[in-house]
């Protein structure tokens, strides 16, 4: 008896170490969302055909600044990283571009903001297709990351059967009729991922680095001033963690149906973005596709709080 009391306050003390490193990694560990309430709600049609998203829910998604005016999204990659799409920048330098962060509603006073460094277009970005419509935004000081600025998560996975529940978030255009009218609120929408067969049909400019979704009855869509946010995912293998699979890019209107909206097919770009950011001295790993990733999601949290309250019981 004696010896399991010595044994158990012997674990005692790695037990607590684990979970206050759980708990403090948990701010970086990509893709997690600590708000469970991806609720539908029915009453506002906004981003086209979608509902006010709370940051907490996607704490990745970021909103690039020129000379004060929002231009575009872009997603948190790591604190030095943010993914976005290059036609955004279009003979731009990066001079002026800012990030906000950790606000689902950029109107209000506590805005955060980041200055840009360093502005990289992909270098074979055609701006007449939007083919390799990609770019990667150094900041000049690294983000700190919390439970409203959480990295996305990226996979090697380029399989569009391997995903469900998609979504994407924006403060663009909420009402096609009224293209000058931009949301102050982020708003999410979910799609559904379509063959690219299928969306070559309807959308023939499609090249291999871009993929489409919408819904089958239209109406639900990103649009105008969403362009560079991102496309997100739950494996279907892993519901607890959240991918960018895509990156808004372009489409014939926004919500009509059969003609989903076009995105950067962001796997077949993990290779040039660890390149990149491994030049900048700043590098960036994303997930190889292993059958075992290791989830620090807030199940294994809680599994270690019990492990504490057998320990010291
Ligand atoms: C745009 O102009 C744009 N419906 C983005 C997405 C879509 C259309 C236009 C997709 O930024």
């Amino acid at each position: 008896m004696r010896r399991w009391k010595g044994r158990r306050t012997g674990l005692l003390l790695p037990s607590a170490l684990l979970l206050f490193w759980a708990h403090s990694s948990l701010a970086w560990i990509c893709g997690q969302q600590l708000s469970a309430s991806f609720q539908q709600q029915n009453n506002v049609s906004a981003i086209v055909g979608g509902n006010p998203a709370d940051i907490l829910e996607f704490p990745w998604h970021v909103g690039i600044m020129h000379h004060g005016n929002l231009l575009c999204g872009g997603s948190i990659l790591s604190e030095w990283w943010v993914l976005s799409a290059s036609h955004c920048f279009d003979q731009m330098n990066d001079s002026n571009l800012e990030i906000i962060h950790g606000r689902d509603d950029f109107s209000t006073k506590n805005v955060k903001y980041q200055k840009v460094d360093k502005l990289i277009l992909h270098p074979k970005f055609d701006d007449w297709l939007l083919d390799n419509d990609i770019a990667l935004l150094l900041l000049k000081s690294p983000l700190n990351l919390s439970i409203n600025g959480t990295p996305i998560c990226t996979s090697e996975v380029s399989d569009l059967r391997a995903w469900k529940n998609c979504w994407v978030t924006g403060w663009g255009v909420t009402n096609i009729s009224k293209v000058n009218i931009q949301s102050t609120k982020l708003q999410k929408v979910q799609v559904d991922l379509y063959r690219w067969d299928w969306c070559t049909i309807v959308l023939p400019l499609l090249t291999k680095n871009m993929l489409c979704a919408g819904t089958q009855d239209g109406g639900k869509d990103a649009c105008q001033g969403d362009s560079g946010g991102a496309l997100v995912c739950n494996k279907k293998r892993n519901i607890a963690t959240w991918y960018q699979v895509g990156i808004v890019s372009w489409g014939m209107g926004c919500g009509k149906k059969n003609l989903p909206g076009v995105y950067t097919k962001v796997s077949r770009y993990l290779k040039w973005i660890s390149k990149q950011t491994a030049k900048e001295g700043k590098p960036y790993m994303y997930e190889q596709d292993s059958a075992c990733p290791l989830v620090l999601s807030r199940w294994a949290i809680l599994f270690l709080y019990f492990v504490m309250f057998l320990l010291s019981w």
